[in-house]
């Protein structure tokens, strides 16, 4: 048995940037193309208006200022509504690899390796820009990795789960190193044209390098131990899917084929649920929560993680003790924790313990107990 441990990690961030204002200026845009165009029924009581969002709303209910998104043309034109990506050819990489390549890449500088040091590749994420071939292969190709590579979903908790079934096989030495990739393009699969959510996600990418403890060439974070617990609710759900050109016609721009929630619901029953799952990971570690310097918490929302980190420590968390990263990047789903985790973790010292946790559609729960080392 070897003991695993996380040597590099890294962030592509999208160059695009949409603020609150720049959305809220699109949305409401739309909505009085969407009440002109349809005044006649709204006026009958045939049909509901469209009400505007607002930028207040936006802050108060999430935390979140701004995103990071692939393309912001589409998404801020108000006959549009959505990112617009240029159709690549099948000889080109795909838009989802070469982000995952560019994280991949910042990983493993960081940890000194290149690609010949890595065994495998999991392209862990919410959404997957085709069936087939795996991303994770095409990724593995672009690299040059020897080995093998496999794609994974588990929505925003993809990262830790993949982080699990990493550092699992390095545990068993099945292979020597692992690299976790975290491609989100949530903009593509999210509508822009539903006030109650078109605020919440953003792009990115993220990748961990999972390796022997003794392998690393710096500081490394050991992974202790990990958590992986889901349990079904349709609160979080998407409709689409292979079977789509089977159904009626016309369906291809049903509502449901986009990203759907009961957010408050989500926001009720999920809060237990992690909080259980954090203290339960803990209590089997035989590690005090006074015991831990960092939480690095999925970001879908500033007052959840609040409260998340209140009830893990039983006081106030410091700003530094649980640091977010939703105030820019937004809701980036699995790549969330990572994002918070590869920007704050630097300044720890030997010794030092902290958690990741990601949680949301499934529902799902993944946490990472991790030991500052080097
Ligand atoms: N502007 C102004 N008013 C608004 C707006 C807006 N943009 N949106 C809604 N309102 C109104 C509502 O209509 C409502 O009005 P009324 O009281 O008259 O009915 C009022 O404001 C309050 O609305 P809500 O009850 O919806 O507001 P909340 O305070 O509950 O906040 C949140 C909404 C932010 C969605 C909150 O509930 C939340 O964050 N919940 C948790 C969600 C969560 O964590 N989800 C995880 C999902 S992510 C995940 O699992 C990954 C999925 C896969 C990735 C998908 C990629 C796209």
């Amino acid at each position: 048995m070897h003991i695993p441990a996380i040597t590099g990690s890294g962030v592509f961030t999208p160059e695009n940037v949409i603020t609150n204002a720049e959305l809220v200026t699109a949305f409401n845009g739309y909505a009085d193309l969407y009440n002109a165009e349809n005044a006649q029924a709204i006026a009958a009581g045939k049909m509901a208006a469209k009400e505007y969002s607002s930028e207040d709303f936006i802050v108060k209910a999430s935390g979140i200022y701004q995103r990071f998104v692939m393309d912001k043309s589409g998404v801020l034109d108000p006959t549009v509504m959505h990112p617009l990506l240029r159709q690549r050819s099948d000889e080109e990489p795909s838009v989802m690899a070469e982000m995952g390549v560019s994280a991949a890449n910042k990983a493993l500088d960081m940890a000194g390796k290149t690609a010949r040091d890595v065994g495998l590749v999991i392209c862990a994420a919410s959404n997957m820009e085709r069936a087939y071939p795996a991303l994770a292969i095409e990724i593995q190709e672009l690299l040059g990795v020897e080995g093998f590579a496999f794609d994974m979903n588990v929505a925003c908790s993809s990262a830790t789960f993949g982080i699990q079934a990493a550092a699992d096989m390095v545990r068993s030495g099945s292979v020597k190193s692992a690299l976790v990739i975290n491609p989100e393009i949530c903009s593509a699969h999210l509508e822009w044209r539903d006030r109650d959510c078109h605020f919440i996600f953003g792009d990115v990418a993220t990748a961990t390098l999972i390796e022997r403890r003794e392998a690393a060439k710096g500081p490394s974070f050991e992974i202790r131990s990990t958590r992986c617990a889901t349990q079904f609710s349709n609160n979080i759900r998407n409709n689409n899917g292979y079977l789509r050109r089977s159904r009626p016609a016309g369906m291809a721009d049903r509502r449901d084929m986009q990203f759907m929630q009961n957010g408050r619901k989500v926001f009720k029953e999920v809060l237990p649920l992690v909080s259980a799952h954090m203290a339960a990971h803990l209590g089997d570690a035989g590690v005090q929560s006074g015991d831990l310097k960092r939480l690095w918490l999925h970001q879908a929302n500033k007052t959840m993680n609040d409260f998340i980190g209140r009830k893990v420590l039983g006081r106030t968390p410091a700003p530094e003790e649980q640091p977010n990263i939703l105030q820019d990047y937004a809701n980036t789903s699995s790549a969330g924790s990572i994002i918070a985790f590869s920007k704050h973790s630097s300044d720890m010292v030997p010794g030092d313990l902290g958690i990741i946790c990601s949680f949301g559609a499934g529902y799902s729960v993944g946490s990472v107990l991790v030991e500052r080392h080097g």
